[in-house]
């Protein structure tokens, strides 16, 4: 059996070339294929990606515009074309005779299985639309949907597409406060919940998190909540703006007819958190994010009319947008949604649905991953070797780089050295993937992403634009816009330029905020990690400002914090906080109290998934004589590396040692 190691962002040499077989059967069949699809695209970019938007959308009014730049970098795909995203999703799988096929297969956490049909699918959508008609929502309103992981949770997400509404899903783990935020920044009208949601075995709060969120203040353009009944447990309920979903579906009609909405109508806000500042509304458009969803999801996943597909990720993040309730859909493809975690009865709860379900493409994250190795190795009873996972010909990494250990693992011991491994480099504000190994094409070699989609112009430059060359790192760019680019910040287009269209660039190229090197030999890329101050943890990003804000904000306690990442085994990077509080500095038992009530106050203010991992307290921090915080000498600190960097500048040295004490 392997063994997991520390998580390295660095990729192995080893090359694995693609299955005979597979390369002849695959959508893009062999490097040759992947080499005309780059010709392509780079002799006409507009034609290439008009070719593809014609092949993979169905139209109401066929576009005669590709590409507007003209108010560049607010870029327009297809802009005078109509269509609508959940017509694409339902009528026309329906049209095809795809009605009686499945849709999705919904496990709960307690195991209970339910099979939805594309008709059945469709008709809950109409039902759910109509009920949203009825209380008033109209095109380009905002309905906020904070919901685990459920039926309702896509059929609320295609409704709002179905009627031209901007659906903002807000994950299931974020605080009161945190929601809050997201609801008065969206100016929602509607919020669509549930009364709890099953995790583990256990019923968290969903309805009584919302009620919170609207109590904060800023919220008054809620109309409405509407509330899915899915533990049945006590919740409070405020007639009339409370309703439960169930009686108001129930008296609406199966039909509705799809608001045809122009190519760049927002489909969705999805707040991400960057460097600074709060959270930011990512907005996408509906024409050109539907086509990249669903050509990823062809060619990437090579998926087929017969497979079963399975992305673990929660409808919360962009990956569950783009491969649960858009991608999959736009193919008429089969596909599992969870609703559990995946320790739960045990650790061998992922394997035992791949076994029942007979999952045959499977998409996950490497934390998962490493947590799952780690359960393995002291339990042989949930490895993966007791399943059959036979079914299983494609598998797929996201979120964060994989380390060649873990790789190695999820190749040998899931996959059975049959499966590519498509290691997916993308992020909230791509729409979908950017630079992933395509399975009849690509060699693979662990931890690199290998090389760009066909289409997307990715290159490492230093700070001027200047191209790097192979094996010398950078920062990474794409040097032509993409349909399913970001379109803007909501409330904010200054933000929106100046994070991703920087004038270093001359506002010409998309700034991913990652570094990445190219191979002396492939010019295969590698993520290196953020350039900024944005962590990502268990694959989930968050800023460390947001982070320190919180802290600070406990005022009765904290004077001053700074935050930064540092490597962890299982989730990537792991938070940590230095902390000043307004009075002396605590030791032992004492420092061990005040640490968790932090935990527990940041956990309120943002989520559970935001609670620094290490906290440590200082009579002050590092600084420089100007007073500004020297944050690489923190994050040496965090690592409990020896400290390499100069400290000439530093103030107050001896600080250095102070918040190295653990307690
Ligand atoms: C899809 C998603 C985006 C950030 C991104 C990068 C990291 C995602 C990765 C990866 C290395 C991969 N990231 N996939 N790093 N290899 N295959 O995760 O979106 O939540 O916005 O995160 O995640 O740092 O910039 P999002």
């Amino acid at each position: 059996m392997t063994t997991a190691t520390p998580a390295t962002t660095s990729a192995s040499t080893a090359l694995y070339a693609p299955d005979e077989a597979l390369v002849r059967s695959a959508h893009v069949s062999g490097r040759e294929a992947y080499d005309r699809l780059v010709a392509e695209a780079d002799a006409d970019h507009e034609a290439y990606w008009a070719r593809l938007a014609r092949e993979y959308l169905d139209w109401k009014q066929p576009f005669t515009q590709v590409l507007d730049s003209s108010q560049a970098p607010f870029f327009r795909w297809f802009g005078d074309g109509t269509l609508n995203a959940s017509y694409n999703c339902l009528d026309r799988n329906i049209e095809r005779g795809l009605g009686k096929k499945t849709a999705l297969i919904f496990e709960a956490d307690d195991g209970q299985v339910t099979h939805v049909s594309y008709s059945d699918l469709l008709e809950r959508v109409c039902r759910t639309a109509n009920a949203l008609k009825s209380l008033g929502v109209k095109k380009g309103d905002r309905v906020v949907i904070y919901i685990a992981m459920s039926i309702d949770g896509v059929v609320a997400m295609q409704a709002c597409a179905r009627i031209g509404a901007i659906h903002s899903v807000v994950f299931g783990g974020f605080s009161a406060q945190a929601l809050r935020d997201r609801i008065a920044d969206t100016g929602a009208v509607l919020v669509i919940t549930a009364d709890q949601q099953a995790r583990g075995g256990k019923h968290l709060p969903l309805k009584a998190i919302v009620d919170e969120a609207l109590m904060l203040g800023g919220c008054d353009s809620v109309r409405n909540v509407l509330v899915a009944r899915r533990t049945g447990g006590a919740v409070p309920f405020q007639a009339p703006r409370d309703l439960w979903l169930a009686d108001i579906v129930a008296a609406q009609s199966v039909s509705c007819e799809p608001e045809w909405v122009e190519a760049e109508h927002p489909l969705f806000l999805l707040y991400t958190s960057g460097s600074t500042g709060k959270p930011k509304g990512v907005q996408h458009s509906t024409g050109g994010y539907l086509l990249h969803a669903a050509l990823t999801c062809h060619w990437t996943f090579d998926l087929r009319p017969e497979d079963v597909f399975w992305c673990t990720a929660d409808i919360g993040w962009v990956t569950g947008h783009s491969y649960i309730t858009y991608g999959p859909l736009a193919l008429g493809a089969t596909q599992v949604v969870f609703e559990g975690v995946p320790t739960y009865p045990d650790a061998g709860r992922f394997w035992k649905m791949i076994q029942d379900h007979h999952v045959t493409v499977f998409y996950t994250a490497p934390t998962a991953i490493r947590s799952l190795i780690k359960a393995a190795e002291s339990n042989p009873a949930v490895h993966p070797s007791r399943y059959d996972l036979s079914s299983l010909r494609i598998l797929g990494s996201v979120g964060e780089p994989i380390n060649p250990a873990a790789w190695e693992w999820y190749h040998e011991h899931v996959g059975g050295r049959r499966c590519p491994i498509v290691d997916t480099f993308w992020q909230t504000e791509t729409g979908g993937h950017m630079i992933t190994p395509l399975p009849g094409v690509t060699p693979l070699v662990p931890g690199s992403c290998t090389l760009p989609f066909p289409g997307i112009a990715a290159a490492v430059v230093d700070e001027t634009g200047q191209e790097m060359p192979w094996g010398e790192g950078g920062m990474l760019v794409v040097k032509r816009p993409w349909p399913s680019m970001i379109r803007t910040i909501w409330n904010d287009p200054d933000r929106f330029k100046k994070s991703y269209f920087p004038d270093e660039f001359q506002g010409r190229y998309y700034l991913a905020g990652d570094g990445a090197i190219r191979d002396a030999k492939t010019g295969y890329f590698t993520i290196t990690g953020r350039i900024d101050d944005v962590l990502n943890v268990s694959g989930h990003r968050m800023g460390t400002m947001e982070i320190e804000s919180a802290l600070v904000g406990k005022t009765d306690l904290v004077a001053e914090a700074a935050v930064v990442g540092r490597p962890d085994d299982t989730t990537g990077e792991a938070i940590c906080a230095f902390v000043v509080l307004k009075r002396n500095r605590p030791q032992g038992e004492d420092a061990k109290k005040i640490a968790a009530e932090l935990r527990d106050w940041v956990a309120k203010e943002i989520g559970p998934i935001a609670k620094p991992k290490d906290i440590r307290f200082g009579d002050n921090l590092p600084k420089t004589r100007s007073g500004k915080i020297m944050r690489r000498l923190l994050r040496s600190v965090a690592a409990g590396e020896a400290i390499k960097q100069d400290i000439s500048t530093l103030e107050n040295p001896a600080i250095l040692e102070q918040l190295g004490q653990t307690y």
